[in-house]
């Protein structure tokens, strides 16, 4: 069996466990697609959170507590930085993150394509999956804000960590998306799936990037046997993260039928056969799509193991 995901950092991350757990019992393959949207380049480094954020969390070294970045993180750079009055100071690397960064942007910088960089960098992590960046080309989520009255576009990561998504906001853009090209071997994948899962990560700013990419998005309508979400919504609140506020600049309600209407029916030209919710939101009802309710709650590998095998044999 072929088992395709896409997802975004931390939440996803943690999904993938349950994944790599559940195909290494049926001995399926499986493959993440990689949101590149929160990627961004800070003191001459290439950062890519959600890879980073999968590639460790599956290679056993992040950071359990915050869920992105490095377990047994020392800060001797941040602060050497903050003594320079180095910007931006609200976001921080970590020493060991760094070295990843280093390696990373090397390779860049001397011709790799990020798909070939993220393969590099997994030799190392063995994260068990293969992982795929969306895109190899530049593609970055900035949310069109209101500053102090004047309209203004910032990136994903000052509007999240820096501002805390409270900023009056008008709406999310995926800067460079038009001219973007599924990394190679994305859609090939896709194509070839026995299934499709979509982690229950941001639907707004980690899953619509990806599909924001020319190409993706049909090939995820065209493509697997079968298509299957896991609603990262339980009970109307978001599972972890700020889901909530990225779906209000867009318009969705913060519900698992909010979000299984965002993504729609693969019948009448969205993306899903089949929405697993939490038993909380068992009512849930989307038109054309298969709903099931079991316990969404990632405790441990083997709940979220659990929930996996729920949404391969959804249907
Ligand atoms: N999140 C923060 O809240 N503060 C940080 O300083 C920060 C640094 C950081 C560095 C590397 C990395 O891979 C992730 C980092 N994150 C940080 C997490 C990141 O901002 C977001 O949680 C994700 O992009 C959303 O998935």
């Amino acid at each position: 069996m072929r088992i395709v995901v896409l997802t975004g950092g931390i939440g996803g991350a943690r999904f993938l466990l349950g994944v790599r757990a559940y195909a290494r019992a049926v001995g399926a393959e499986v493959t993440a697609v990689v949101n590149v949207g929160d990627d961004l380049r800070l003191h001459g480094l290439r950062v890519c959170p959600d890879l980073d954020s999968v590639m460790y969390t599956l290679g056993g070294g992040a950071d359990p507590e915050r869920g992105w970045g490095r377990v047994d993180e020392s800060w001797t750079v941040k602060a050497e930085l903050a003594t320079y009055g180095a910007e931006p100071s609200w976001f921080g690397l970590g020493d060991r993150d760094i070295a990843t960064h280093l390696v990373r942007t090397t390779m860049l910088d001397a011709g790799y394509p990020l798909h070939q960089v993220t393969e590099a960098l997994a030799t190392r992590w063995q994260p068990g999956v293969r992982l795929l960046p969306a895109t190899d080309d530049r593609l970055e989520t900035h949310a069109v804000t209101e500053i102090e009255g004047a309209r203004r576009a910032i990136h994903f990561q000052e509007w999240w960590v820096r501002h805390r998504a409270q900023l009056p906001t008008h709406r999310f853009v995926f800067v460079g998306a038009e001219t973007a090209k599924p990394a190679p071997g994305v859609t090939e994948a896709i194509g070839a799936a026995d299934v499709l899962l979509v982690a229950p990560s941001n639907p707004v700013v980690s899953i619509a990037p990806i599909l924001a990419v020319p190409g993706l998005r049909e090939a995820v309508i065209d493509g697997p046997a079968r298509v299957v979400g896991v609603s990262p919504i339980i009970g109307g609140a978001p599972v972890r993260g700020m889901a909530d506020r990225c779906l209000a600049v867009a318009g969705v309600e913060c519900s698992a039928a909010g979000v299984g209407g965002l993504y729609g029916s693969r019948a009448t030209g969205g993306l899903l056969d089949g929405w697993l919710v939490a038993e909380e939101d068992a009512d849930t009802l989307v038109p054309d799509v298969t709903v099931r309710a079991v316990p969404l709650w990632m405790t441990d590998e083997a709940a979220t193991t659990a929930m996996v095998r729920a949404a391969v044999e959804l249907m």
